[in-house]
């Protein structure tokens, strides 16, 4: 299967889990009704975005969140990206992304690995790693329709990581993000694009649409990059589903016309100077 149809569920995230939860599995239904085959949900999708609530709103995999989200797989017969959220695994607290898929077995869960630290003197402070520990692997998953990768808001920083899996064979990569009100205008569709003409193949980010009123705004924008660099999806900042086909025939067109991915590597990079 060459083509298929992706779902990005941009939803609102206020700070009862339950209907957070409730929620995704609504906006996962309708996407899947309406042809999706992959549904991914936002970064921190059932919990506010901010160190302070990290401790109180994880749980462990399984947990209530995840039977929730894998039985949402099984019932609409879908791959599903679970965002992510807090998780607690021996007094650490990771934000991690799980994979579900179409027989709602887990297949995945990525851990966030650049955590979000800033410290800018007199203005900004904010730091993940306070209260989060970082993942320590790439996190790949085999579909019929070709392999995808994750990563996770900050991530998508680091070229490295999306041209690591590029090389392991990944057609698409999708990054749940919540940028804020200067990172995104400045940098989310900048990023996307380039991580996606980089390495020739698709991209998606996932944010969570915009609260005014919450401690941390979003930007929203979810959008999709083709492995032109084009933007073929996107939204603004409300609550929405945005979708996207996705075609690996015109991944390969496009490797064929540009070949960059088959050169052969130059030792120049690697070589001591
Ligand atoms: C967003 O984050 C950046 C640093 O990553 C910071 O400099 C900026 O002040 C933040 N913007 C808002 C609106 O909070
Ligand atoms: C979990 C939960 O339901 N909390 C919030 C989920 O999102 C809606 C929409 O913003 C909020 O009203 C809920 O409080």
């Amino acid at each position: 299967m060459s083509k298929f149809k992706l779902a990005l569920i941009q939803m609102l995230v206020g700070t009862s889990k339950g209907d957070n939860l409730s929620r995704a599995v609504k906006f996962i239904t309708e996407a899947a009704k309406s042809g999706a085959q992959l549904v991914a949900l936002p970064e921190c999708f059932n919990s506010p975005y901010g160190t302070k609530y990290f401790k109180e709103y994880s749980e462990k995999i399984p947990g209530e969140t995840s039977q929730v989200l894998s039985k949402a797989a099984k019932e609409n017969k879908i791959f599903l990206v679970g965002g992510s959220y807090p998780e607690e695994e021996n007094g650490k607290i990771f934000n991690t992304c799980p994979v579900f898929g179409p027989d709602g077995r887990l297949i995945a869960t990525h851990r966030k690995v650049h955590l979000f630290d800033i410290d800018v003197p007199g203005k900004m402070t904010f730091k993940e790693s306070e209260v989060l520990s970082s993942g320590n692997q790439l996190t790949s998953f085999q579909t019929d329709f070709g392999k995808i990768g994750i990563g996770i808001c900050y991530d998508i920083r680091f070229p490295e990581m999306s041209q690591s899996y590029s090389q392991k064979g990944c057609s698409l990569l999708i990054f749940p993000g919540a940028f804020n009100m200067t990172t995104g205008p400045a940098h989310w569709e900048l990023l996307q694009r380039s991580r996606a003409l980089d390495n020739q193949l698709y991209v998606a980010t996932v944010s969570p649409a915009r609260d005014d009123t919450a401690s941390y705004v979003v930007w929203g924008h979810s959008t999709v990059v083709n492995p032109w660099g084009e933007v073929i999806a996107t939204t603004d900042h409300k609550e929405t589903i945005v979708y996207a086909d996705i075609d690996l025939g015109y991944m390969s067109e496009v490797r064929e016309h540009i070949p960059v991915s088959r050169q052969k590597r130059n030792d120049l990079y690697t070589s001591p100077s």
